[in-house]
């Protein structure tokens, strides 16, 4: 899944794809590199971004889904809270809801997300961007986010989700701490027992930079990304979520070469 922020405020990549025609070129060239989902945003998640409106949320990333879907057939994703955006997104082509509030951020979510009958993705978010990254605390952190998500699972259904719409994401830097990272990476086995498709979202994140200062830059920590991914593919997720299509896919296909490789006669 490749990442297209359309936001001027994205952690790692915004400002830069807010032109239209910049945002589908974009778009268009992570396709080439080897995405097989887009996920595309019009507000920014990180810690502190400011709210966007309804309206201009729709303006960035409406025509830009639209534009995309008469030029690909790749599946898109649509990266928003609002269920009226997401409304918005599936009539304009978008395949699958990506909500890191998990249906919470307004009432009628769950009933809107039953109605589009698109996928969705359910993330784990500890509070909300604005103060998520304040003092994270949990006792168990695994257990914490898969309880949250089996609980959101059950608020969809409830709601007439159907069960093989839904994807699971435990949200790597969404009110975490490096720990709270690293024991929900090492968990991902756990998570893809559940039996839901698991997206894994480590692109470019702080963590990588409190384990190697070197990353202090966000466009320095294709590295880190990389192990994080290819331990996740490892691990069984079904997509992971990256900036950097391109390496990610190579990355992803030696390792798969080398999992389908024959074992050595001798
Ligand atoms: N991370 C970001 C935004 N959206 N959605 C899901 N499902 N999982 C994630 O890990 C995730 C997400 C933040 O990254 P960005 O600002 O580069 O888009």
């Amino acid at each position: 899944m490749g990442v297209v922020n359309v936001t001027p405020d994205s952690f790692s990549d915004g400002g830069q794809f807010i032109d239209p025609d910049a945002a589908l070129d974009q778009a268009l060239k992570l396709v080439a590199d080897g995405a097989d989902i887009l996920d595309i945003g019009g507000e920014s998640t990180r810690p502190g971004a400011t709210p966007v409106s309804e309206a201009e949320e729709m303006a960035r990333v409406v025509p830009l889904i639209a534009a995309l879907r008469a030029r690909s057939a790749v599946t898109i994703s649509i990266d928003t809270m609002k269920p009226a955006v997401a409304r918005a997104a599936v009539a304009a082509g978008a395949g699958i809801w990506n909500d890191v509030t998990a249906l919470r951020h307004a009432p009628e979510a769950p009933d809107v997300a039953a109605e589009l009958g698109c996928e969705v993705v359910l993330m784990h978010m500890l509070g909300d961007p604005g103060t998520m990254q304040a003092a994270p605390t949990y006792g168990d952190v695994v257990g914490e986010v898969e309880a949250f998500l089996l609980a959101r699972v059950e608020v969809a259904l409830a709601a007439g989700v159907s069960r093989d719409r839904l994807w699971l994401d435990p949200g790597i830097g969404f009110g975490k701490t490096l720990a709270h990272n690293l024991a929900l990476l090492a968990a991902l086995p756990r998570f893809v027992a559940l039996g839901f498709p698991v997206l894994l979202g480590a692109s470019r994140k702080r963590f990588i930079a409190a384990l190697d200062c070197r990353g202090e830059a966000a466009d320095a920590r294709l590295g880190g990304s990389l192990a994080a991914h290819l331990a996740g593919a490892a691990a069984g997720v079904a997509a992971v979520r990256v900036h950097d299509v391109f390496e990610t896919a190579q990355a992803l296909v030696v390792q798969e070469a080398i999992q389908a490789a024959p074992e050595p006669r001798t």
